[in-house]
């Protein structure tokens, strides 16, 4: 038996291949782009990339909206590429993480095209069909089926004339939502799982795939959601269908199904594969149910619980500050709750998430290197899988344009078009846009001080951020005190230090505005580490405390930390400041410094 799942020991790099490199001058990033970026990564020391979605698509959500699951889109490249890819991976010792978007497809996908010819269509079932609210006119306001609010406003509902029925999607109107009570859906899904693990990838990233199971009646029916009083007008006549299409009945049948026939079987040669469920509105108790290994469904799941805590009345479009003490609270809870059972996995950022150095640090040019720095720090020291996401490890910043015409991101567009309509003015929506829009996160990847941050040759897709002429790799990888070689730093002490893996998480000072503080800690009397060592064999883990404290504000800040005086005089793993002034159980630091000691 392996010491432990390979997975519980790495740190995973998300590429977002629209936005990393551009081999051909076309605008857009792709496979020999990620492919002449392997040496960089490597150099970042990860051990797996996700891979955004590069398969066939009309591109309407940026690849989210997959037409042929088992095609490479000519944007990206070619199949031939995609193989080169995971041996490149491979033969570094990293590996490949495909992501899996199977709530949905593309409505250009042969299923849906199929499923559209009408109702005695043998796929029809395959889609979420339904006729129009009794007494109601196809078509028009008001008769959808639901009253569902979309993901990317409007309602969840198309119309489809040709056959007088609607069509559900919970994104686009170009992402029909598979009927996953459909036995055969599943079999189709498992099966192109299967043809993607014997092509030698190492695992999945399952987009919403909480949102698979609808609560749907036994005569066919799903029901209306509540409506919020305090929605701006036009978002009001729809009501939050998330509790009848989020964390469904059938969710962890249909996950433990899909274990039994894919996952279950690992790779050809051998080896554990890595499972990572996206799940908005998944509470702690269903993580621990899906994640807890003798479930037999995932290895992990993203919560979006922590990204929540600085939304406004308004949802995402209106931010406020972060205070601290919620966000202690919070990540505090999930390393607590799947201590014992189950994983967590660690995020501030991906493709679908403002920069976190603009959301939650200080982008200033004062203090925009050290808080990337401590952001990094209180993230990697925690029990769990990290994700780093392309540009977080140079600390890329919100490019937050003012006008809506710079943005692509289909959600914003939706969003913006649908408040303006219900009357909000520009300056209201564009404010809300800033600095949440998903665009802050796909702005081109910056490689160097070149025209276009190096990104292409040709015009990018999306502009690149003007921060490039300071912020980009070269100049990273040139600087020993960059955000890049402290993430670096990060992700070695999690393959050098096996308390960073397994170490038990207490959280200090929970009410400090400003300090993040926390232990780990191992010790031989702890059951769990006393019988993983009897399972491998390896001698027991001595007692030890790490220590991670860390001043998540631009002042200065001064706490005591009682009964850590000797770990306060241990080895100090990392900082990012010269000079440590301990006194005893005093620490003082200056605006973001944090510190990891061990003793
Ligand atoms: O995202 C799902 C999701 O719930 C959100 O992050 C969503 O994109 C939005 O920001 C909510 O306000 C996943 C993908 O990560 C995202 O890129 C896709 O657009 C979406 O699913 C549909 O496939």
């Amino acid at each position: 038996t392996p010491a432990r799942e390979w997975w519980r020991t790495a740190v995973v790099y998300q590429v977002y291949p629209r936005s990393f490199a551009d081999s051909d001058g076309d605008g857009v990033g792709d496979l020999r782009g990620v492919l002449g970026k392997l040496d960089y990564l490597e150099r970042l020391g990860v051990d797996v990339v996700w891979l955004s979605p590069i398969y066939v698509s009309p591109q309407d959500d940026n690849g989210y909206d997959i037409a042929d699951y088992q095609a490479i889109d000519p944007t990206f490249g070619t199949m031939a590429d995609l193989d080169e890819l995971i041996a490149g991976l491979h033969a570094r010792g990293m590996r490949l993480v495909m992501d899996l978007v199977v709530n949905h497809t593309s409505d250009e996908h042969a299923w849906f095209a199929e499923s559209r010819t009408g109702k005695d269509s043998p796929k029809r079932d395959w889609y979420w069909w339904r006729p129009p609210r009794p007494g109601r006119t196809g078509g028009e306001p008001g008769a959808e089926p639901t009253n569902w609010h979309s993901f990317f406003s409007g309602s969840t509902w198309e119309w489809d004339a040709a056959s007088g029925e609607y069509y559900l999607h919970l994104f686009s109107r170009k992402q029909p939502d598979l009927n996953w009570e459909n036995p055969e859906v599943r079999e189709a899904v498992y099966k192109m799982m299967r043809w993607w693990v014997a092509r030698g990838v190492d695992g999945f990233r399952m987009d919403v795939i909480n949102l698979i199971s609808k609560d749907v009646g036994e005569d066919g029916s799903l029901p209306d959601g509540a409506v919020d009083p305090g929605l701006p007008a036009g978002g009001s006549r729809f009501g939050d269908g998330a509790p009848y299409y989020a964390n469904g009945p059938r969710l962890q049948e249909f996950l433990a199904e899909m274990n039994r026939e894919v996952l279950a079987a690992g790779t050809p040669d051998g080896e554990v594969l890595i499972t990572v469920g996206e799940m908005p509105g998944v509470t702690l108790e269903l993580a621990r149910d899906v994640t807890d290994p003798a479930h037999r469904q995932l290895d992990m799941v993203f919560t979006f619980e922590h990204m929540g805590l600085d939304h406004g009345a308004g949802g995402k479009w209106s931010l406020q500050p972060l205070h601290l003490p919620d966000l202690k609270a919070n990540l505090a809870a999930w390393q607590e709750g799947l201590a014992d059972a189950g994983w967590n996995s660690l995020y501030w950022n991906n493709h679908d998430q403002p920069r976190i150095v603009s959301r939650w640090g200080d982008d200033s040019a004062e203090h925009r290197v050290t808080s990337a720095k401590t952001l990094g720090t209180v993230l990697h020291m925690l029990r769990g899988t990290p994700y780093v996401y392309q540009g977080e490890e140079i600390g890329m910043t919100n490019v937050g344009w003012a006008e809506i015409e710079d943005y692509r991101d289909i959600e914003t567009l939706n969003y913006y078009r649908e408040s303006v309509s219900g009357g909000a003015s520009d300056g209201e929506v564009m404010a809300g846009i800033g600095p949440v829009s998903r665009d802050n996160a796909r702005t081109p990847m910056q490689w160097d001080n070149s025209a276009n941050a190096g990104f292409t040759t040709g015009t990018p897709w999306l502009a690149v951020n003007p921060s490039y002429v300071t912020i980009n790799t070269a100049a990273a990888v040139a600087d020993p005190d960059s955000v890049f070689h402290h993430y670096r730093r990060l992700v070695e002490l999690r393959h050098t230090h096996d308390i960073v893996v397994d170490g038990r998480f207490e959280l200090l000072l929970p009410d400090h505005e400003q300090v993040f503080a926390y232990t780990r800690t191992t010790s031989t009397s702890d059951t769990r580490v006393a019988r993983e060592t009897e399972e491998t064999g390896r001698a027991p883990a001595a007692a030890q405390t790490l220590l991670v404290v860390a001043n998540f504000s631009s002042e200065p800040a001064e706490v005591a930390l009682p009964g850590l005086a000797d770990v306060l005089a241990g080895e100090v793993l990392l900082t990012t400041h010269d000079g440590a002034p301990v006194d005893g159980e005093q620490v003082r630091l200056a605006p973001w410094e944090s510190r990891v000691y061990l003793a």
